[in-house]
């Protein structure tokens, strides 16, 4: 089989990557935009791409002709689609159109994984978590936005041309390498600059009272391998835990596990003008497609991420 990872050097693609050549044993094309860096081997194809730029999405897909496509790339931080919709809106809705689209217009038909968010579900009902892929979306903010449009555009183009797309609502994931702006490494990232003496002993936090369903990124980029292998054309499924932790019990983890005692500090900066209560995961139709199980437990992620940065 031969994959491209569209996005792939990105938190995700790194992991994906290493999975799709060491487990499934699959050739990996994969896709970066010019600035970024992928470490050289031999064993991949890495190419300059821009999603925005149709043309040469065209011109890639033709010369690398993929059986599967796992299409990460996404400016994928809600705090950023605040700062810059405009972008968020681009990237993530026009370039995923100029991705479809160019695969629309090969002349057989690849398997594409289409990456959306558990922030796609945004104002959840007390009745309605966990949640399953029926419940409406009523996203919350511009990132989920542009997501939950993804996936209604990536129906669209499943049914209206009888493409094998399939889409997934991705929930929190966390690890070693993720960047510092999303909550479990940006607090491991101070844990260690505080260790080291780099910064005062206090911890500067956001909304604490917030609750996420996390599973380690080496959990998830296997749920994706299942998924582009088992799932069902035009289905949309759920890949998270199932269980939703408050990010004031991951901050009492994380304060755990440091060698220093650190104070809190509640960071006005840090607090988005809205943030969904709960967003808890309904994994059953995923789990019966695939049998997927989560094989690392949240403190040894956890774990592994602040010692990642200890020795960043
Ligand atoms: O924004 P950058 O410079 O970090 O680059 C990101 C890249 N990207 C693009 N690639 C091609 N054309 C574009 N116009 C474009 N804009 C951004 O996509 C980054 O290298 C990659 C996405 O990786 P991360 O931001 O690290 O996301 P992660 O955690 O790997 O998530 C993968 C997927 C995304 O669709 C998320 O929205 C979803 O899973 O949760
Ligand atoms: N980043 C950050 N920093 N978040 C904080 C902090 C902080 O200091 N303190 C509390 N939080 C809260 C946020 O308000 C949010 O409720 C939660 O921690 C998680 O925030 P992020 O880690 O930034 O992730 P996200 O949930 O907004 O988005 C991530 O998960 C989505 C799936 O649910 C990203 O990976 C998205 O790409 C992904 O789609």
């Amino acid at each position: 089989m031969k994959a491209l990872i569209i996005g792939g050097a990105g938190f995700v693609g790194s992991y994906l990557i290493d999975h799709l050549l060491n487990d499934c044993g699959w050739s990996v094309a994969v896709t970066k935009l010019e600035h970024e860096t992928i470490e050289e081997r031999e064993d991949i194809s890495i190419f300059n791409l821009d999603i925005l730029d149709k043309n040469a999405i065209n011109k890639l897909l033709e010369y690398v002709r993929p059986d599967y496509i796992f299409h990460l790339a996404a400016q994928s931080s809600v705090s950023l689609s605040w700062k810059n919709p405009s972008l968020t809106i681009d990237v993530n809705i026009k370039g995923s159109v100029n991705v479809l689209d160019a695969i629309r217009e090969l002349d057989y038909k690849p398997r594409v994984l289409l990456i959306g968010s558990g922030e796609e579900y945004g104002h959840i009902l007390p009745d309605e978590t966990p949640i399953a892929e029926t419940n409406p979306t009523r996203p919350g903010n511009i990132y989920a936005a542009t997501k939950a449009c993804q996936n209604m555009i990536g129906k669209i183009y499943a049914d209206a041309y009888q493409m094998d797309v399939i889409m997934v609502r991705a929930f929190n994931h966390i690890g070693p390498k993720q960047a510092p702006m999303f909550v479990v490494a940006d607090f491991c990232k101070q844990v260690a600059e505080i260790e080291k003496g780099l910064r005062d002993p206090v911890i500067k936090v956001g909304n604490l009272s917030a609750k996420r369903d996390f599973t380690d990124v080496r959990d998830v980029v296997r749920a994706y391998s299942l998924l582009i292998q088992k799932g069902e054309k035009g289905e949309t499924y759920n890949v998270g835990s199932g269980k939703a932790v408050a990010i004031e019990d991951i901050l009492k983890m994380i304060l755990e596990m440091s060698k220093v005692e650190i104070k809190v500090e509640v960071d006005h900066d840090k607090l988005r003008p809205v943030d969904v209560a709960i967003i808890e995961a309904d994994v059953s139709k995923f789990i019966s497609c695939t049998n997927w199980q989560p094989e690392i437990n949240l403190l040894n992620t956890i774990q592994s991420t602040i010692n990642y940065w200890r020795l960043a």
